[in-house]
């Protein structure tokens, strides 16, 4: 079964969106499969970051990133990566669509409050360097109503 990586960011913890960020996953169907708020330090955050380490907004967003606790999960279900980019909404909440979580919950690029996984291999490559603890293997008793 998929996996990706979803992370809910300082403005997010900070802004007390975790317990709606987890329903809207939860709901969906995904069943939560590790989970941890945790501060990441400079180098933790440059590494997750690495692609973007070119964009001039890159000081920025590795100091918001580190300015808190982020809340570290990994949901599992089918499709979940491409399904979990469309709940979070496109980068810009300006163009997220509502009913989206950056549609419906910020306002500015810089304060998106959200990351997910954009392929099945970053997934990979992101859940191991957030969770290199592994994660939490464990059956649904709600897995024969969600699959048919
Ligand atoms: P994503 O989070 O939707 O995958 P990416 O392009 O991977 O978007 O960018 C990572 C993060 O960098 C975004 O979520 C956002 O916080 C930040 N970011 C992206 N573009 C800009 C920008 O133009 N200005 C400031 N921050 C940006
Ligand atoms: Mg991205």
């Amino acid at each position: 079964m998929e996996r990706t990586y979803i992370m809910i960011k300082p403005d997010g913890v900070q802004r007390g969106l975790i317990g709606e960020i987890v329903k809207r996953f939860e709901s969906k169907g995904f069943k939560l499969v590790a989970m941890k708020l945790t501060k990441p330090s400079k180098e933790h955050m440059e590494e997750h970051y690495v692609d973007l380490k070119e964009k001039k907004f890159f000081a920025g967003l590795i100091e918001y990133m580190t300015s808190g606790p982020v809340c570290a999960m990994v949901w599992e279900g089918k499709g979940a990566v491409v399904t979990g980019r469309k709940m979070l909404g496109a980068t810009m909440p300006s163009e997220s669509d509502p009913g989206t979580i950056r549609g419906d919950l910020c306002i500015e690029v810089g304060r998106n409050i959200c990351h997910g996984s954009d392929s099945v291999d970053s997934a990979n490559k992101e859940i191991a360097h957030w969770f290199p603890e592994g994660i939490c293997e464990w059956e649904s008793c709600s897995k024969a109503w969600i699959y048919e």
